[in-house]
């Protein structure tokens, strides 16, 4: 993948002379990796449908996830759910390591989440747990039915949109996690799967989950 096959997206942060930017490779994966991607994903990661609790009762997470990490003696734990890692297969591994190269950044971890269908999905969030440090950088890939992402300014409500093709690769840079919200929202009618990997990082010396 050439370094220019590159957009870069201005997101303007607390003022007019603050920003920071979104990074998007929107083929950055090749058609055949991004469908061997797609199909090893559904087929071989060990997929857990979790609840969390709401107004006192159970609901069921609106996909599937797993929590993936360079070692299993660490967890991840958001909404209530704790998540122990499981340690990253040699393909997922290898996958860290491009993006890492590719955008300059270290990633140790991966939340890995698979869309079954329209009706799936992933409500208003940041990353920003503890976890994950001051000022947490996200590298995402998606594989399968492209799906609108948006991110939401925490204060001024401006909706960015961003559709996210099959193996594209998306960064979001220093301080978008403080400022802005993001989700995916679900979609009528609409069959196909989606699975995304969004890459982390922490500190496994500082990591208060790590036991090892
Ligand atoms: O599926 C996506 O594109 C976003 C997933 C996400 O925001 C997350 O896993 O924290
Ligand atoms: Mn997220």
């Amino acid at each position: 993948m050439s370094l220019f096959d590159h957009q870069i997206i201005p997101l303007p942060l607390a003022d007019n002379n603050q920003q920071s930017e979104l990074v998007f490779w929107p083929n950055w994966l090749s058609k055949q990796q991004a469908d061997s991607f797609l199909e090893t994903s559904i087929q071989s990661i060990p997929w857990r449908h979790d609840h969390i609790k709401m107004f006192g009762k159970q609901v069921p997470v609106p996909r599937l996830q797993n929590w993936f990490a360079d070692h299993s003696n660490t967890s991840y734990t958001y909404s209530g759910i704790c998540m122990q890692a499981v340690k990253f297969p040699q393909w997922m591994a290898e996958l860290a390591d491009s993006v890492a190269e590719q955008t300059n950044y270290p990633f140790n971890r991966a939340l890995v989440n698979y869309y079954r269908n329209g009706n799936d999905s992933v409500d208003w969030h940041a990353d920003d747990e503890p976890e994950l440090g001051e000022d947490p950088i996200i590298a995402s890939i998606s594989l399968g039915v492209e799906r609108v992402f948006q991110l939401r300014h925490n204060s001024t409500g401006e909706v960015v949109s961003l559709p996210l093709p099959h193996g594209s690769l998306l960064l979001m840079g220093s301080r978008i996690q403080h400022f802005y919200q993001h989700r995916l929202a679900k979609v009528k009618n609409m069959q196909q799967e989606r699975v995304n990997f969004t890459f982390r990082y922490m500190n496994n010396n500082l990591d208060k989950s790590s036991y090892q």
